[in-house]
C-alpha cells in the first residue's frame, strides 16, 4: 500500500522547498497548482513534478491526494484552505495562516471540526536544537522563564528597487515584518518556553516609504528587471515590540527587513532563574547555554548528547550541519507519520491551526498598540 499522496499550491521559492522535503520522505507530489495554468506548466516541468492542475478544483477533484501543501500568497491561505477541508483532505499551510485574526478564527474552528491534520509551516521549530531548548524547559533546566529576547533581521528588502508581493497589504496582509517573520520568533519562543504573550507594546516604521514596483512578476528573493512604476508602501519595514508573558515574564524583540548583511537572521535568548540558552538561525547546530556558577556550554548538534525531543528532530550525524531544508523534513516527516495515524499524535510538535490563530491575534495586538501608543493584549478568543 502506497503511503499518503501531495499537492503543492504555489511553485515559487517556499513550494520548491516544499517539493523538495516531500521527496526525500518518499511521498508522491501528485501535482503543483500554479498562479496561472501557464506558469503551473512552466514549473511543474522545472521542478520534474508530472502534472500542472488548471485550477483548484481538479487538484481538489484528485482522490489520490489526501494533504494539499499551501504556498501561495497570504491573501489565498483563507479561501484554499476552506476547499480544502471541505473536500476532506489534510493541509499543510504556509505562515502566516490568514490575512486577519477573523479568518484565522474561522479557520481554526474548521480545523478543529475537520479532524484533519492542519499544520502551520513554522518550520523553525524544527531545528533539533530548537526541539533540544523545548525539551530543555519542559525538563526545569533553565528553571521559570523571565526573560525572553531577541530579533529576525533580514535585508532582501532593503532597497527602494526591492519589490514582493509582501509588500502590498491587500496580498501579504496590514502587517509585513511582523507577520511575514515576526511571527516566527514569536511562534519559536513560545513553543520553547510554553509561555503566550499575553499584551504586547509595539512600535511599528516604514523606513522606505516609495519602492518601485515593477510591472511584471518577481520571485521572493531575487531582483527585478525592466521596468517599473513608484508606489508609496504603508507596511512595516522594522518593528520593536515588547512583551508580559502570563507568568510575570518579560519579552522583547525586533524585526526588520532592511538590515544590510542580514540575511535570513532569527535569534532568541531566554533566561531562566536557573540557567539561559540561545539560538542563532545562521549558525543552527549550535546551543548556547548559560550558567552563572559553572562555565558556559555550547551544545553541538549530536543526537548522542541530546534529550528525546531534540533527537526526534535530528537526520544527519553531528558536524554535518542541519538547515533550512531539513528543518521542512523533520517536520513534515512528523505531520506524514501523523496522517498515517490518523491524526495528531499526543507528542507532535508542529504547530497548529490554534498556534496560526495565536500569531494573528498577535498582529492585531502589534498593529493597535501602535496605532494608539499603549498596552494592548493579545485576544485569540
Ligand atoms: C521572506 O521574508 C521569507 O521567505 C519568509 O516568508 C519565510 O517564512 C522565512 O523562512 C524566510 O523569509
Amino acid at each position: 500500500m502506497s503511503g499518503p499522496g501531495a499537492a503543492v499550491i504555489g511553485t515559487g521559492f517556499i513550494g520548491s522547498v516544499h517539493i523538495g522535503a516531500l521527496r526525500r520522505l518518499g511521498v508522491t507530489v501528485h501535482g503543483v497548482l500554479g498562479s496561472n495554468a501557464e506558469r503551473g506548466a512552466e514549473r511543474a516541468a522545472a521542478l520534474g513534478v508530472g502534472h500542472a492542475y488548471p485550477d483548484l478544483g481538479a487538484l481538489l477533484n484528485d482522490a489520490r491526494v489526501d494533504v494539499v501543501h499551501v504556498t501561495s500568497p497570504n491573501h489565498l491561505h483563507y479561501p484554499q484552505v476552506k476547499a480544502i477541508l471541505a473536500a476532506g483532505k489534510h493541509v499543510v499551510c504556509e505562515k502566516p495562516l490568514a490575512l486577519t485574526s477573523a479568518e484565522s478564527a474561522e479557520m481554526r474552528a474548521l480545523a478543529a471540526a475537520s479532524g484533519k491534520v492542519c499544520a502551520v509551516c513554522y518550520n523553525i521549530r524544527f531545528y533539533p536544537l530548537n526541539q533540544q531548548a523545548r525539551g530543555m524547559v519542559a525538563a526545569g533546566e533553565l528553571g521559570d522563564i523571565r526573560f525572553v529576547s531577541g530579533s529576525y533581521h533580514q535585508d532582501w528588502l532593503a532597497r527602494e528597487t526591492d519589490w514582493n508581493w509582501r509588500l502590498e497589504s491587500d496580498k501579504g496582509g496590514a502587517l509585513r515584518s511582523v507577520g511575514d517573520i515576526g511571527t516566527h520568533w514569536l511562534d519559536l519562543t513560545s513553543f520553547i518556553t510554553g509561555l503566550r504573550a499575553q499584551a504586547v507594546f509595539a512600535e511599528l516604521a516604514t523606513l522606505v516609504p516609495e519602492r518601485h514596483k515593477p510591472t511584471g512578476p518577481v520571485e521572493t528573493f531575487s531582483s527585478a528587471a525592466g521596468a517599473t512604476e513608484p508606489v508609496p508602501i504603508n507596511t512595516d519595514d522594522v518593528a520593536t515590540i515588547l512583551i508580559r508573558y502570563a507568568n510575570g515574564a518579560r519579552g522583547v524583540m525586533s524585526t526588520s527587513q532592511i538590515s544590510m548583511g542580514r540575511k535570513n537572521a532569527l535569534q532568541w535568548d531566554i533566561a531562566g532563574a536557573r540557567a539561559s540558552a540561545a539560538w542563532h538561525s545562521e549558525t543552527p547546530d549550535h546551543l548556547w547555554i548559560g550558567h552563572r556558577d559553572a562555565p558556559n556550554q555550547v551544545l553541538q548538534r549530536d543526537f548522542t548528547l541530546m534529550n528525546p525531543t531534540g533527537t526526534a528532530a535530528a537526520t544527519l550525524p553531528p558536524g554535518h550541519v542541519e538547515g533550512f531544508a531539513d528543518s521542512f523534513h523533520a517536520f513534515f516527516r512528523q505531520v506524514y507519520a501523523d496522517v498515517a495515524a490518523g491524526g495528531r499524535r499526543p507528542d507532535s510538535t508542529w504547530a497548529g491551526f490554534d498556534d496560526g490563530h495565536y500569531e494573528m491575534a498577535f498582529c492585531d495586538a502589534v498593529l493597535q498598540s501602535a496605532r494608539q501608543g499603549r498596552w494592548v493584549d493579545v485576544d485569540t478568543d
